[in-house]
């Protein structure tokens, strides 16, 4: 078995471009790897003939859409020949660690795999407890495993996988019962259109149906993996910088087969960056015309993510044609120092070029911004909003993609955790659970979490706190007008054609600001008491209010 799961990939040389990330040797697995796991306590295991094998999925970090990671592993399991199940924890049905057990129990799992990111690492812990407790023994795999593996198996774990997942659980479940404890680095696939297609049967849809029976998540498609470029503040070990295309015959099949079942015309590329490959994704604009759609009436429209390096007028244009509707650009700032220092790689004159070509081919541009480096001044802030004009009419919204988190396993948590010491292993602290997440745009009462100008702002950066790093008051200062910025140029976009409700949606964030200054957190009280009893109802029952209060996440966010 040693010799097996050196085979898939324990060998620091067989890890390509991770070993540089963390290296493999810093990792010492809790139990000796030949102890199988006959010897754990599992109660389903003997009993089960192989023809009832069952791995149950869960993803805790609470979302709104299906995420495909569990449709990826459980169509291998079912290639395995195991009953592959999912378990999501979704805004529409959040789940508690008992959910998750009984889920367990239900299913007969003899294996349970759970998808871990970094936000809400501690509820996290609590659901692997509680499943140990219960006699199931836990693969970790995902971004947070990935860069802590040692740490997930002193929490519980009995195998944390690193990196992607399906050929170790491929391996994993060939070899069940006899698989040792420890760390895996799985092999990195090179071909991906050998995997299979993600299985869509494995979620429990009524999760994810939005009013109209629109099953979110079911139009996101994978289309290469991984990112050449290294920008220092993204966690990007899962997949690394090797970046691998499926091809475009798969990309097709994909989406045919979305549209076939689901109905589905509106597709999302999750890929981390589409067009590193201009022919094959120009190929791509050729042949999505293939697609049949079930009604001739109906039109397919993509949305992308892109570098500003990588586009330029022809493939803007064929993307265009192709039925792309908008095209998000990780502009992250427009102060030169700060590309720099992340890490970004690409001029300023690219920030500005990029958006404007892409307009004028006629695509809805997102430009995501950061804020919150530790280096940043207000000269920063001022450089961001001059930049903002710069692209003013070619973006149609910004997104202020948060204030730094400082994500584990990246240049910069390693580059400041020495001089921060603060910032060390912050995702242990209950303080800091659910930090960086855009909760707000998925409760059922916004108020519980937000404040009102946070949420027409697209200030989900909560830089008036000082989570990780310290600011000056005149750094806060230039973010409080900067978001005002980011709001005066997307309030349009969100009401076309409706001046007076731009208006007041502008003075009533700005009251809300004024307000959060003066009397922090009195409006997510009052606005939360209010919304409840007599705002739009949403999905969830008192328990279901209950079970989000012990997980905690509203009560957090109230105190930020
Ligand atoms: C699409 C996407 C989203 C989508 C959908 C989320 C989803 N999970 O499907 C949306 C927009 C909703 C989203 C939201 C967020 N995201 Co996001 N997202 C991504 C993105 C671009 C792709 C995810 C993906 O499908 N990857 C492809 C598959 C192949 O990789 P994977 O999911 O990691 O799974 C593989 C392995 O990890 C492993 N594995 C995973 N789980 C398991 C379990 C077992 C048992 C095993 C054996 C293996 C295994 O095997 C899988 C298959 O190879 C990644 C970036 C990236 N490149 O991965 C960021 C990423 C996952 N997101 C990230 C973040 C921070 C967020 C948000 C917190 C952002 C925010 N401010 O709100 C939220 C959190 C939402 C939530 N509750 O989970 C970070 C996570 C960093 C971290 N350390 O936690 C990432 C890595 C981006 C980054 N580079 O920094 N996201
Ligand atoms: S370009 Fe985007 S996906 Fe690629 S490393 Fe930078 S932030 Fe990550």
């Amino acid at each position: 078995m040693k010799d097996r799961i050196k085979h898939i990939g324990q060998n620091p040389e067989e890890m390509g471009s991770y070993g540089s990330v963390i290296p493999f040797t810093d990792i010492t697995p809790k139990v000796n790897p030949s102890a199988p796991f006959e010897k754990l306590s599992i109660k389903n295991v003997e009993s089960l003939p192989d023809s009832q094998r069952n791995i149950l999925f869960i993803y805790p970090g609470m979302i709104t859409e299906a995420p495909m990671t569990l449709g990826m592993l459980g169509a291998v399991a079912k290639q395995e020949g195991w009953k592959a199940h999912a378990m999501v924890n979704t805004f529409k049905k959040p789940l508690a660690v008992e959910d998750y057990v009984h889920k367990a129990h239900e299913v007969k799992a003899n294996l349970v795999g759970i998808t871990m990111l970094t936000f809400n690492a501690l509820e996290t812990y609590k659901i692997v407890a509680g499943l140990k407790e219960a006699g199931f023994p836990v693969i970790m795999g995902g971004p947070h495993p990935t860069d802590n593996p040692q740490e997930c198996l002193d929490r519980g774990a009995n195998i944390v996988v690193r990196g992607e997942g399906e050929y170790p659980i491929r391996q994993i479940l060939r070899d069940f019962p006899n698989v040792p404890e420890g760390v895996i680095k799985g092999e990195v696939p090179r071909n991906l259109s050998e995997l299979p297609l993600p299985d869509l049967d494995v979620y429990d849809q009524s999760a994810f149906t939005d009013d109209e029976g629109f099953v979110r998540g079911f139009n996101r498609i994978h289309t290469s993996r991984a990112c050449p470029a290294h920008c220092t503040f993204c966690a990007s070990s899962v997949l690394g910088h090797d970046w691998r295309p499926t091809t475009v015959d798969r990309i097709i099949e994909d989406i045919q087969r979305r549209v076939d079942q689901y109905g589905i015309t509106s597709i999302g590329f999750a890929d981390d960056c589409f067009p590193v490959d201009k022919d094959r994704a120009l190929d791509f604009c050729r042949r999505v015309h293939e697609i049949k759609l079930k009604d001739s009436n109906q039109k397919l429209t993509i949305r992308l993510n892109s570098r500003v390096t990588l586009v330029d007028s022809e493939l803007l244009k064929a993307f265009k044609d192709a039925g792309v509707y908008s095209i998000a650009f990780g502009l992250e700032s427009f102060d030169e120092l700060s590309l720099k220092r992340m890490g970004k790689n690409v001029t300023l004159q690219q920030n500005i070029e990029a958006p404007w070509m892409a307009h004028e081919a006629g695509l809805i541009v997102y430009g995501c911004l950061m804020i919150g480096f530790p280096w940043e001044t207000s000269l920063s802030i001022q450089n961001q909003i001059k930049g903002m004009h710069e692209v003013w009419d070619a973006v149609s919204l910004f997104q202020v993609s948060g204030c730094l988190t400082p994500f584990p396993g990246t240049a910069i948590y390693k580059q400041f955790v020495n001089e921060y010491p603060s910032i060390s292993e912050w995702w242990l602290d209950p303080r800091k659970q659910d930090h960086g997440i855009q909760v707000y745009q998925n409760a059922a009462n916004p108020y519980a979490v937000s404040n009102f100008y946070q949420r027409v702002y697209f200030d989900d950066s909560y830089i008036r706190g000082e989570d990780f790093f310290p600011y000056t008051d005149e750094y806060k200062r230039s973010v409080a007008k900067f978001v005002q910025e980011v709001g005066s140029h997307n309030i349009p976009f969100m009401y076309p054609d409706r001046p007076i409700t731009q208006q007041f949606t502008h003075l009533a964030a700005k009251a809300s600001m004024i307000g959060e200054d003066l009397f922090p957190g009195m409006e997510r009280k009052i606005g939360g008491w209010l919304f409840d009893r007599f705002g739009r109802k949403g999905e969830r029952t008192g328990i279901e209010k209950q079970r989000d209060q012990r997980r905690g996440i509203s009560k957090h966010l109230n105190s930020r």
